[in-house]
């Protein structure tokens, strides 16, 4: 038999199940389609990321002597669907079956399945890239009542070895959260990236995403992320030398002046296949046996990638296709139209969504508690949020994104991904980050003019779901407050946050904010 390959776009390992498993005959496909390119109007950070990964992924692969075809969106013959492209090329070169590794989304996923039995027949091989496989995650979570990560992720550390010694947790403690919640105090010194060098190849795909997207979000004169393997170990490199030992402390905290803080900036390499979750976690383990780096900050940065990633990787694909159509607290409301374009007077929001025009990133806390936890007071539709998050951050991939936002964020999933909803007042915000200085609203105001919209629509929040989350043990304590608080605060409260929401501009289309 004569294979085609096909590799897809965030799947640019040389280890790749496909490729290590390759007889001398097969033909290998990377194939740059429009349908994939324009399903959410992607970031432009997140095209010029993928395509010229792309290129140089193939590039490499050529040099390796693997016979090669990359289909540029400028082809004429391009069919620009990738189950389509995939078959026409494999027609062209004469394979009769088409292999592939399992792939990021359910939506191809589904369709590749629905021609396993085609006159060419694809061929579906497991993604093993990652600690887990989503058979481990059913087994893990058969017969239990709740999912949990804690318990997961423990496992996995068992399962791995990672950071633990004769069967117990190094350090002593599974978890060391507790230590992980400082915010920035006075002027401290962030780390600079490293600035990456982008030859001709690069230019050349950031060139067409000029040409073919000119109006999506983000500049790409701008953009600074790894587009090889090389780059991305530069930037685990540089994290681990000057992030890694400050990660925990300032895991939680956000900052007026710094897009990245502390964080590692590596999960677009890691999604694209440019750099293995097992290497990061050795490396980052490494640091902490050559006393290096606090077992807080490894125990937390390991925690997120053999924890976090495993965990809503599993959920989704055990999950879906029906993960996707939950909206457990019935949110109706269209996206906030500033989402696109960072104009709003919320300073804290205005900042992550300028940070994310910027680099096409935000770290986990702004997505978490500033643009998540506002779509979550406001009610926004899981639809509209999780296509706005797949759009705009570059390491955006549904897999992940989906938990993310419709379970973490949104709460639709009904508890999976957290036993509450990650809903806070403005104080929190003022607690975690230097925002409220320069912000026209106080975070300490609940009704008035000045008052932290933040503030208002938590109460309101609160009070429209009581009957999904008062009996939520967790939330036993808040609601108590809610109870105690005199009728006319609560109606005062009430009264400002409708009348907020009442004036809130939202935007129906992909990208394009109406403004009344
Ligand atoms: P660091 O803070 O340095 O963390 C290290 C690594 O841990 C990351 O690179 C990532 O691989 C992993 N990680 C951390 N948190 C999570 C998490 N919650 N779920 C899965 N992996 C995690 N991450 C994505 O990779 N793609 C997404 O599309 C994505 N969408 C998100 C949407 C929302 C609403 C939220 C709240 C989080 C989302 N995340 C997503 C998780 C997290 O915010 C990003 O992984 C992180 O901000 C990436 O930056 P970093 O590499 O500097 O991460
Ligand atoms: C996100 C993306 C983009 C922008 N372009 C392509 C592409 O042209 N070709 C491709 O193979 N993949 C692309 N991707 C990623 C896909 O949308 C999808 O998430 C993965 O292919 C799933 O494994
Ligand atoms: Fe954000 Fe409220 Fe603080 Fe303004 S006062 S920055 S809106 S939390």
């Amino acid at each position: 038999s004569k294979p085609l390959l096909l590799v897809l776009g965030d799947q640019l390992s040389s280890s790749l199940v496909t490729l290590r498993q390759a007889p001398d005959n097969a033909v290998v496909a990377l194939c740059e389609v429009a349908d994939e390119a324009s399903y959410v109007p992607h970031h432009s950070h997140k095209l010029g990321l993928f395509f010229a990964a792309m290129r140089h992924f193939a590039y490499q692969l050529r040099q390796q002597g693997f016979e090669v075809h990359y289909s540029n969106l400028d082809d004429a013959d391009n069919c620009h669907s990738l189950i389509g492209e995939a078959e026409r090329l494999a027609q062209l070169y004469g394979c009769d079956e088409i292999r592939v590794t399992r792939p990021g989304e359910w939506r191809l996923y589904e369709a590749m399945l629905n021609r396993q039995t085609a006159e060419l027949p694809w061929r579906l091989h497991e993604d093993d890239r990652f600690f887990t496989t989503p058979d481990d995650f059913s087994q893990w979570a058969e017969g239990r009542k709740q999912l949990r990560l804690e318990y997961f992720y423990r496992e996995q550390r068992k399962r791995t070895g990672l950071l633990m010694e004769d069967n117990e947790p190094m350090g002593g403690q599974w978890n060391f959260d507790h230590d992980n919640r400082e915010p920035i105090k006075g002027n401290l010194a962030f780390p600079t990236p490293p600035r990456h060098h982008y030859e001709k190849m690069t230019q050349a795909a950031f060139d067409a995403v000029k040409r073919h997207f000119p109006d999506h979000m983000g500049d790409l004169a701008t953009f600074n992320w790894p587009v090889t393997r090389r780059q991305a170990l530069v930037d685990l490199r540089h994290f681990l030398d000057h992030c890694l030992s400050d990660f925990g402390r300032y895991q939680d905290a956000i900052s007026e002046s710094s897009d990245f803080l502390f964080h590692s900036r590596l999960s677009a390499a890691l999604n694209i296949g440019l750099l293995s979750p097992q290497e990061v976690c050795r490396a980052a383990e490494q640091r902490y046996l050559d006393e290096q780096a606090p077992i807080n900050a490894v125990e937390g940065f390991i925690r997120q990638i053999l924890g976090w990633r495993e965990y809503v990787r599993g959920l989704y694909w055990t999950q879906m296709p029906d993960y996707k159509r939950r909206n457990s607290l019935g949110f109706e409301r269209d996206l906030p139209a500033f989402y696109w374009d960072a104009k709003t007077d919320m300073h804290c929001l205005k900042r992550a969504v300028e940070m994310t025009m910027d680099n096409g990133y935000a770290h986990h806390i702004q997505r978490l508690m500033v643009t998540g936890n506002f779509a979550l007071l406001c009610g926004v539709k899981p639809e509209a949020l999780c296509d706005w998050y797949l759009a705009v951050y570059i390491d955006a991939c549904e897999w992940v994104e989906l938990p993310n936002t419709l379970g973490m964020v949104l709460h639709a999933d009904g508890g999976q991904m957290g036993s509450k909803p990650y809903c806070a007042s403005g104080k929190y915000i003022n607690k975690m980050s230097d925002h409220c200085q320069h912000c026209r609203y106080s975070p300490n105001q609940v009704t008035g003019e000045k008052a932290c919209p933040f503030n208002s629509l938590y109460w309101h929040f609160l009070e429209q779901h009581r009957g999904s989350l008062q009996q939520n043990p967790r939330m036993k304590l808040i609601y108590g407050s809610l109870d105690r608080m005199a009728p006319d605060k609560r109606s005062a409260i009430h009264q400002q946050a409708q009348q907020f929401l009442d004036q809130l501009e939202t935007s129906t289309g992909y990208g394009q904010p109406h403004h009344t």
